[in-house]
């Protein structure tokens, strides 16, 4: 194996290794590889249902129907991990596939085969699976009965949840419950254009937030109640977000609004899962808000005693998701990019829209300087995460944390990718800062994605993959790009050593 050259060229490249036992891997999600929508009993799941009903929201029509077939070919998933070195793998389980109709009672033997078979395969080839019970395929059914928003839905992922520590909890030590909540309750309720659609920018995104943080805890109490003694593994969620500059490092009024914007985005899950309320920045901002517009009752839900004590300290640890870097400014002064990162015509990141957006009273934007990745909605700042890492280190006791997700868009996707390359190689070393130089407790690294999978609104029309899929190949070849080949070196030195 031959070591890494570190550059001391511009002087900040660190040159150290990670802690031993560092966790490193890659990730995917059920419904972005997997295809095989309709094979072997597999119920319908929302994501099913939007691309059929709304082929439109989909930027090349495409769906995931068949997607990298991952259900028939994971056994050469297998072998890409396996060649670049990872001690673990990140994928999710598709719940309408082991419960076509949501529930127990509907088990479907062949779905929990498939996902035995995948697990079996992981460990004989000496990589620990880490499972994600919840990324965003929902059961068609429980939709039916108003999916997130019904309350309901907290003791039937319950159920499930039970099922897949029963199942699978003999092999798998690390587990998230849900990922990114706040992603996909904005695009499902917000922006429209994620699976279900629901239009409810203002109420949406928190009453179905509130229920996967309810959901999230009623998990973790079953895995500690019923399985944590035999099992002895651990349950997180993994949360998203950007990480938020000051636009003018000298202005504290920026410097407050982009802790507001940390606020808005982590606070909001982190608060509930380790004091039992949501933040009181947050609390006194909507509640004040609603009142404005006439409501009685907050836009911003509460939660009774029961649930504050259920919900303090179900997190194992937490998982870091992070894609972009925004600058912020505390007032509209109309520096904010307007085409930046537009989602349907409308700017993703625009703060004057109804709703989350314009609760937290920030103003974001980017460097119109920045170099960008191939996703419109994506700069290329792949040193930013290590200031969230810091954020949830300064605000919540520095607790056990892991990247569970972060990594490049890219545009016609080539074996030969150098930004992914350097993205990663930026991304690792301010990990790594992190865990030297700040302190921080980051026990593994799991970057998005391990295939060019399908990428929900996107479709194929842009990919994240460290492997390439030749889809019209018969088998669907996999084949290693050079981003692939660059993060082997670094999982196999555990980070960047010395070159002797
Ligand atoms: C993650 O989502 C997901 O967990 C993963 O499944 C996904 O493949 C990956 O990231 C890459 O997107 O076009 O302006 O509407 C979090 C990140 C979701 C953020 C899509 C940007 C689109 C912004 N992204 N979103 S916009």
């Amino acid at each position: 194996m031959g070591s890494l050259k570190c550059n001391f060229d511009d002087g900040e490249f660190l040159c150290d290794t990670f802690p031993e036992g560092f966790i490193w891997g890659m990730g995917t999600a059920s419904y972005q590889c997997e295809g095989a929508w309709d094979k072997d009993g597999k119920g319908m799941n929302i994501w099913d249902t939007f691309v059929r009903t709304m082929p439109e929201k989909i930027q090349d029509r495409s769906t995931g129907d068949v997607a990298l077939d991952s259900y028939h070919h994971y056994k050469q998933d297998v072998q890409m991990l396996k060649s670049i070195g990872a001690n673990t793998y990140r994928f999710s389980l598709s719940w309408a596939r082991i419960f076509p109709n949501g529930r127990p009672d509907s088990v479907n033997q062949a779905g929990v085969d498939y996902y035995n078979n995948l697990i079996n395969e992981l460990l004989a080839n000496g990589i620990q699976p880490m499972v994600t019970l919840y990324h965003w395929d929902l059961p068609q059914s429980l939709q039916d009965i108003g999916g997130w928003l019904n309350e309901e839905i907290v003791e039937i992922y319950g159920e499930y949840a039970r099922f897949c520590f029963q199942q699978f909890g003999d092999r798998v030590q690390r587990w998230t419950t849900i990922n990114e909540p706040f992603i996909s309750g904005m695009m499902g309720y917000y922006y429209c254009n994620f699976a279900p659609c629901i239009n409810d920018p203002e109420e949406g995104p928190y009453k179905y937030v509130h229920n996967q943080l309810k959901a999230h805890a009623q998990a973790y109490r079953i895995y500690e109640a019923e399985f944590k003694k035999k099992y002895n593994g651990v349950v997180g969620i993994s949360l998203d977000t950007s990480s938020y500059f000051p636009f003018d490092k000298n202005s504290p009024e920026d410097a407050k609004a982009a802790n507001r914007c940390f606020v808005f985005r982590l606070g909001w899950m982190l608060h509930p899962l380790y004091h039992g309320k949501y933040p009181q920045e947050m609390r006194e901002l909507i509640d004040a808000r609603s009142k404005n517009e006439g409501r009685e009752v907050s836009r911003l839900p509460d939660f009774d005693d029961h649930w504050s004590k259920k919900l303090k300290g179900t997190l194992d640890f937490i998982g870091v998701n992070f894609y972009n870097a925004e600058l912020v400014r505390g007032k509209d002064d109309g520096v904010i990019a307007p085409e930046w990162g537009l989602a349907d015509g409308i700017p993703f990141f625009d703060s004057r829209l109804p709703g989350w957006n314009r609760d937290m009273n920030a103003y974001r934007t980017h460097d119109m300087n920045w170099v960008r990745c191939g996703a419109p909605w994506q700069d290329f700042t792949p040193t930013g995460i290590r200031e969230c890492i810091k954020w949830i280190s300064d605000n919540y006791g520095n607790p056990t944390m892991m990247v569970t997700e972060t990594g490049c868009s890219g545009v016609d996707d080539k074996i030969n990718d150098e930004q992914r390359k350097e993205f990663f190689k930026l991304s690792i070393n301010a990990v790594l800062k992190s865990i030297k130089v700040d302190g921080c407790n980051v026990v593994g690294y799991s970057g998005w994605s391990l295939l060019d999978v399908w990428e929900w609104m996107s479709g194929y029309t842009i990919g994240f993959g460290i492997v390439h899929v030749d889809k019209s190949s018969p088998n669907m070849t996999r084949s290693l790009k050079e981003s692939g080949k660059y993060l082997g070196t670094i999982f196999r030195n555990n980070g960047f050593p010395l070159s002797k």
